[in-house]
């Protein structure tokens, strides 16, 4: 006969916290949100940790290279989607690498000759209001001048006339040349008041740019997620079918997290893959994966697969159908629930603790918060990183209001098919959709929206007198909402009028 589970499957939003008693210590400014990404015997330290508890999930629309800059810089990861040519994936890594903090390629360009029009199209496109002169229109041809929004007026001035009649050219920029440190190229910012360096070779070609921003948000976030050399730490999705491949190539591009991706990881597949890395490069990566929703599945990855960090969700993701596709899933407040507590009697088994991330579903910061207070190490979201400035996909204006696209990795657009059918045989076709092509409404860059959640995440944690992750969990007392509480929660009995001011 079939188990019946006794609850039903419950969902974040069904949950509130109980505040505990708030001492004078619990400050924002003493919160540490470090967070464990590696397995580790009780008392010693894990291998790595991420600095804030977030991750972006490994999808095309999402984790590209600005995403895992952007995101390692903040000290949280994105795990560049595997979704995408070997060649094409580990070039990303090895960007993500390579990139040098402060120096940053060009990814605006025009040549001499295109029309104003062009330059304010992709300025619009990336949201950088730096363009770049070179001669081929290329981010490292021959510098010819430097555009930026200062430098016209697009309602006023002739939008056909030539970037070369409005740009600072050559002779009249400040720039530096390859081989400068960032500080000096900072001190340089600074000397002159200027907002961006232009770095250039000896041959006059364009190296990087180097902006005053990044140098004022660097100082402000000191949480960056680097390696022994200071690098940015890079992460990376994999499947079960080429990994034979795709991990070496990746390795040799300089990885360091791996997250075995799939809907559905309790299998022999993710097992013996994630074995057949160990054994090529023991604790040298990072080896995560999953998705799992029951603690049988956690244990299995953990014992039998022996990975580092287990993904917790299936259905959940706000672009996905795998539910109402094929009937498998679980409410995620009840599978991370049920994961917590195997992965809290593993560790008292073993004295061996395997983080959990929760993995879709998130739609609000308060989400978020509930998640890590039941128990999630860390958390892994799609649509939240869609919406910035850092995701690959281009701002598309529909009816006035601005939107990014946003796919699943199981909708025909992404035609990822190794996420959904674990090892075996497969002709590499999707023969039904699990997620879907849609937007989401644009909501500024990483930071922006990082600085809003961590926000709140750190009120809440002092609302709960706790000062790390480990003790909001082991604090955390939680109690369901009926609906009328919710309702309750919300504004009751008032009248709001949107755009009405009234004189005070
Ligand atoms: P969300 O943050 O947008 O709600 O969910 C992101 C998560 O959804 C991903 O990390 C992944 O686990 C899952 N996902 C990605 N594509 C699909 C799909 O096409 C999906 N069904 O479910």
């Amino acid at each position: 006969m079939a188990t019946i589970l006794n609850d039903v499957s419950r969902t974040f939003s069904e949950f509130l916290l109980v505040p505990r008693l708030t001492q004078k210590k619990h400050i924002p400014d003493n919160v540490s949100l470090k967070a464990p990404i590696t397995r580790f015997k009780k008392g010693e330290t894990p291998r790595l940790s991420l600095n804030i508890p977030f991750s972006a999930a490994s999808m095309q629309s999402v984790s590209g290279e600005s995403m895992a800059i952007a995101l390692a810089k903040r000290g949280a990861a994105a795990f560049v989607f595997c979704s995408q040519s070997i060649e094409a994936q580990a070039e990303m890594i090895r960007n993500v690498k390579n990139y040098k903090a402060g120096f940053v390629q060009s990814d605006s360009n025009v040549t001499p000759s295109s029309p104003l029009a062009h330059a304010i199209e992709i300025s619009k496109k990336t949201g950088h209001s730096t363009v770049a002169v070179t001669e081929d229109g290329t981010p490292n041809g021959r510098f010819l001048g430097i555009l930026t929004d200062k430098d016209y007026w697009p309602k006023e001035d002739n939008l056909a006339i030539p970037v070369s009649e409005y740009m600072t050219p050559l002779e009249k920029v400040f720039f530096a040349e390859s081989g400068i440190t960032l500080h000096d190229a900072n001190e340089l910012l600074r000397k002159y008041r200027k907002d961006c360096l232009p770095v250039l070779t000896k041959d006059g070609l364009l190296e990087s740019l180097v902006f005053r921003k990044d140098f004022i948000a660097h100082t402000q976030h000191p949480l960056e997620l680097i390696d022994d050399e200071k690098r940015l730490i890079a992460a990376a999705g994999i499947n079960t079918h080429d990994y034979h491949d795709r991990v070496p190539a990746l390795v040799d591009a300089g990885v360091d997290v791996f997250t075995i991706d799939s809907s559905d990881g309790f299998s022999e597949y993710q097992a013996e893959c994630a074995l057949w890395i160990r054994e090529r490069y023991g604790d040298e990566v990072v080896i995560g994966g999953g998705n799992v929703v029951s603690a049988e599945g956690f244990r299995y990855l953990a014992e039998t697969a022996q990975l580092d960090f287990v993904k917790v969700g299936i259905g959940g993701g706000s672009i996905c159908i795998t539910r109402e596709q094929k009937g498998i899933g679980r409410g995620q407040a009840s599978a991370l629930m049920d994961v917590v507590a195997e992965r809290d009697k593993y560790f008292e088994e073993t004295g061996i603790y395997v983080p959990i991330c929760s993995d879709g579903g998130l739609s609000n910061d308060t989400q978020i918060i509930v998640a890590l207070a039941m128990g999630a190490d860390f958390v892994m979201m799609g649509r939240y990183f869609a919406m910035t400035d850092e995701s690959p996909t281009p701002k598309t204006s529909i009816r006035g209001q601005m939107y990014k696209p946003y796919w699943g990795e199981g909708s025909n657009r992404a035609r990822n098919w190794q996420r959904y059918s674990e090892g075996g045989a497969s002709d590499g076709k999707m023969k039904f959709e699990e997620g879907v092509d849609a937007y989401v409404p644009i909501a500024g860059s990483v930071n922006d929206v990082l600085d809003v959640t961590l926000a709140k995440v750190t009120a809440t944690m002092c609302n709960m007198g706790s000062l790390d992750l480990r003790e909001f969990n082991e604090k955390a007392i939680l109690t369901r909402i009926s609906e009328q509480s919710f309702v309750e929660g919300g504004t009751s009995n008032v009248v709001t009028f949107e755009n009405h001011k009234e004189d005070r």
